[in-house]
């Protein structure tokens, strides 16, 4: 089924994407770094390499990578595992939420993970990470494990951040993930500032600020993008393009839905943001360009599969032809899958184990989750004030005080 016209213009295309074999050789693997997904990598040198064209980058202000990546058969098996972890963990988190063990806010991100597992790809801890709301996989990407979001999310001691964060809130500081932020846009300013730190500390790292195609239009977008420009500050402001802000179509929010240009002074460059090795490859590139030259905007055209959150079914404001065609000629998944058949020639027997032994992990961590601890009613009291100097709180009623 065809895609509306509104949508199917501003998406990179939907038709199949036949991705040829350029070449084959024994070269060293490409890209070394210290990401979760291809580290131990370099004691694999000598395995056989593949080059695979990604679709054309469409830059602004910047000449732009090419468009032939090269890649290994383990380096896809990585990103199959790893994709599917979040996708299977994200199905789980749907199906506990419905059950009840979960409550609360809940934004899914199935469908979008190849943004977040390209974008770890080309970078290491060193370089700092801030994003909105939809941050389970993120967690994940800084290092996080399964159970630990799922205990998260149901409220538990053992989770992430104690129970006490919950689905918004994942943070990881001593691998530099700054959150997890409520309030829409409110992370693009902080990731300049943490552009800013690395620029004054001259460690050559960069700071990854990720916001949506809804926080787009917001003003405090465009003050950040001035004050980065102004002092080159080595920050790459990436606009996870999913199509909807809630029910809101982007064509319906935008005057301009062409993300990758609205720096206007600052270089951009738009990705197909379903395809993990072209994130990987341009959001290498834009780290080269940020450390040398300052600010670059990138945009992923990507998809979420689910509604808004948790309390939005997501069928009424797009239809489930768009939401399937998506999912049968996009899906990030399926396309490394296909990759690894056609150019590694990985059979699918192979591909499933995988898939049975992450199935495995994550309804072992569900069942962890469960059981797991409800955090003490008085830590309802603590972390409010970093120090507390004496304060006390008011309960719910007036006569009750409680010394912090
Ligand atoms: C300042 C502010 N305004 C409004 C909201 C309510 N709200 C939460 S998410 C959202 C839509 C954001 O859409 P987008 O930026 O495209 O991100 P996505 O949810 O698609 O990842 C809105 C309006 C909020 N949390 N904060
Ligand atoms: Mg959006």
């Amino acid at each position: 089924m065809a895609l509306p016209r509104s949508l199917a213009s501003s998406l990179f295309g939907t038709q199949s994407r036949l991705l040829s074999t350029v070449s084959r050789g024994n070269g060293s693997p490409v890209l070394l770094n210290e990401s979760p997904f291809v580290r131990g990598y370099a004691s694999e040198s000598g395995e056989e390499t593949f080059d695979v064209q990604v679709r054309d980058y469409v830059p602004h202000h910047i000449e732009g990578p090419g468009t032939t990546v090269t890649t290994t058969k383990s380096e896809l098996m990585t990103y199959f595992e790893t994709m599917y972890r979040m996708r299977r963990m994200e199905i789980a988190a749907d199906m506990m939420y419905k059950a009840k063990f979960i409550r609360g806010f809940c934004h899914l991100y199935d469908g979008q993970e190849a943004v977040i597992v390209g974008l770890e790809a080309a970078s290491d801890y060193k370089d700092s990470i801030i994003t909105s709301y939809r941050d389970h996989c993120t967690y994940l990407g800084r290092g996080g494990t399964v159970f630990e979001v799922i205990a998260e999310l149901m409220g538990r001691s053992e989770g992430a951040t104690k129970g006490l964060g919950g689905s918004m809130h994942f943070y990881n500081k001593a691998h530099n993930f700054y959150g997890g932020c409520g309030i829409v846009g409110a992370q693009v300013p902080l990731g300049a500032g943490l552009g800013f730190a690395h620029h004054y500390r001259k460690d050559g790292s960069v700071a990854y600020t990720l916001y949506g195609d809804g926080a787009a239009n917001q003003g405090q977008i465009f003050e950040a993008f001035n004050m980065a420009g102004l002092w080159n500050l080595p920050v790459i402001f990436i606009c996870e393009n999913n199509h909807y802000g809630m029910g809101t179509a982007d064509w319906r929010g935008s005057k301009s839905s062409a993300y990758f240009t609205r720096g206007d002074y600052i270089p951009g460059l738009k990705i197909d943001g379903m395809d993990v090795l072209a994130v990987k490859h341009g959001v290498a590139y834009a780290k080269e360009h940020a450390v040398k030259n300052g600010p670059i905007v990138l945009e992923m055209d990507t998809y979420r599969y689910h509604g808004h959150s948790m309390s939005d079914p997501g069928s009424t404001y797009r239809t489930r032809d768009e939401i399937s065609s998506m999912r049968t000629q996009r899906d990030p998944i399926e396309h490394v899958r296909k990759l690894l058949a056609d150019v590694a020639g990985v059979e699918p027997s192979e591909l499933k184990k995988v898939e049975k032994a992450v199935k495995k992990e994550v309804d072992e961590a569900v069942e962890k989750a469960k059981q797991g601890t409800i955090p003490e009613a008085e830590q309802l009291w603590k972390n409010i004030y970093h120090e507390t100097l004496g304060a006390t709180m008011r309960g719910m009623d007036s006569q009750t005080k409680i010394k912090l």
